[in-house]
């Protein structure tokens, strides 16, 4: 049975891969944090007591801060694979905690490559890199395109990116780099802008909420569905030689039209409640990412499924769901025509919902 080891399995991604990997018969180990509430909440749909004979995922504390950890659970799980998805993944936290944010998401990356190193176990690495390192750098933006980032996030991301190659060109590692655009789901953490925007309009739709506050309505971002991107994250490590992709649909839209298409499918009228508030401008910022992913196309046979309005509609319907409101229903009819056994709506996004309320509320 093939083991794959994933960093950042609580997250958004982790748990998407580690539902994936488990429909393709891996084992599965994950690293969490400890924490004195509850993290796993994304995870509690797949999670089965260790103890049970056919059990396949694992969770095993660990820190990206500390090297003895990741040498621990390196010698003793010898993963076939590693998916290294755990980061202080938050841009705007990156401003505010950059010196953290530099430990975590750039050295974290050095630490648990050296831990595999030292301990000669063989196995193929995937490194979540990202857009942010693209930055500045005028769309369309590929492989070939120069790094700008525009954040101690995206700086610590390049840093990343270049010391897996590094790993792979001194060491002959098998590290393959995905740079993927922004990718979003009913699973996406709540203060990133597209889950904000969408959470809200649940609220607003169940008298919770009147007001959403945000910053720039003009940046413009290349957002797909997160289940396909970690379907790529695989196929990536499938490949016969490491190498490194740009992920994303080709297409961009700014801040503006995805609240506008968010407050529009709910029949809502988005400028009585939407306000700008300046605190949620950075300093610097990332005005316009579009991904040209024909090599990921070509070489991976990758192409998104899902557009820029299914993905809205997905993600209103998810957060109404999770609040007992009767959804339009279109987010379960996409999934249903666009995904095959592994990604439905049942198991993947209202029953992950039910079990993100059951742990707060249990
Ligand atoms: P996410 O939801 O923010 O998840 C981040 C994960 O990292 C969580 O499991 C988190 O654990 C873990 N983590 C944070 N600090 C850690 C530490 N010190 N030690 C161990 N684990 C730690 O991020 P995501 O959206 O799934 O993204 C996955 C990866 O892809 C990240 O590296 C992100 O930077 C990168 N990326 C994301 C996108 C995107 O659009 N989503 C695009 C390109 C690249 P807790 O649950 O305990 O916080
Ligand atoms: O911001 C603007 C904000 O925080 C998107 C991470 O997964 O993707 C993500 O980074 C845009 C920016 O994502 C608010 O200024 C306006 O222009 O959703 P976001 P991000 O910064 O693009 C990349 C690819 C990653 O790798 C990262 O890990 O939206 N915006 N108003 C806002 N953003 C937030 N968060 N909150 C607002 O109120």
């Amino acid at each position: 049975m093939q083991n794959a080891l994933i960093t950042g399995i609580t997250g958004q991604d982790g748990s998407y891969l580690a539902e994936l990997l488990l429909s393709k018969g891996y084992e599965v180990h994950g690293v969490i944090r400890r924490a004195s509430t509850f993290n796993t909440g994304r995870l509690d749909h797949i999670y089965v007591d260790p103890h049970t004979p056919s059990a396949r995922l694992f969770l095993h504390y660990g820190d990206l801060s500390t090297s003895s950890r990741l040498i621990d659970l390196i010698y003793s799980i010898r993963p076939d694979e590693v998916y290294h998805l755990g980061a202080q993944s938050h841009v705007m936290v990156s401003f505010e905690n950059p010196e953290y944010t530099g430990d975590i998401t750039a050295l974290g990356t050095t630490r648990l490559l050296d831990a595999i190193r030292r301990s000669g176990v063989t196995t193929r690495f995937y490194q979540a890199s990202s857009s942010e390192m693209f930055g500045a750098a005028p769309p369309p933006q590929n492989e070939q395109t120069p790094f700008h980032p525009r954040s101690p996030y995206g700086a610590a991301k390049v840093y990343a990116y270049w010391v897996a190659i590094n790993y792979r060109e001194a060491y002959g590692m098998f590290c393959s780099n995905g740079i993927l655009f922004n990718h979003e789901s009913p699973r996406r953490g709540p203060t990133f802008v597209t889950r904000k925007i969408t959470r809200a309009v649940a609220h607003i739709l169940a008298g919770k909420q009147d007001k959403l506050y945000l910053g720039n309505l003009e940046a413009k971002r290349d957002w797909g569905y997160a289940p396909e991107y970690v379907e790529s994250m695989w196929k990536m490590l499938q490949r016969e030689r490491p190498d490194d992709y740009v992920l994303g649909t080709g297409e961009s839209h700014a801040i503006r039209e995805f609240v506008t298409q968010a407050f529009e499918y709910a029949g809502l009228d988005w400028r009585k409640h939407v306000f700008i508030d300046d605190r949620y401008k950075r300093p610097a910022e990332v005005d316009f990412l579009l991904a040209d992913p024909t090599k990921a196309e070509r070489e991976l046979g990758w192409t998104p499924r899902i557009s820029f309005r299914e993905l809205v509609r997905i993600m209103v319907d998810g957060d109404m769901e999770s609040l007992g409101l009767t959804c339009r229903g279109e987010g379960a009819r996409i999934l249903r025509e666009k995904f095959g056994a592994w990604h439905q709506w049942n198991n993947s996004v209202s029953d992950n919902l039910k079990a993100a309320v059951g742990a707060v509320l249990g």
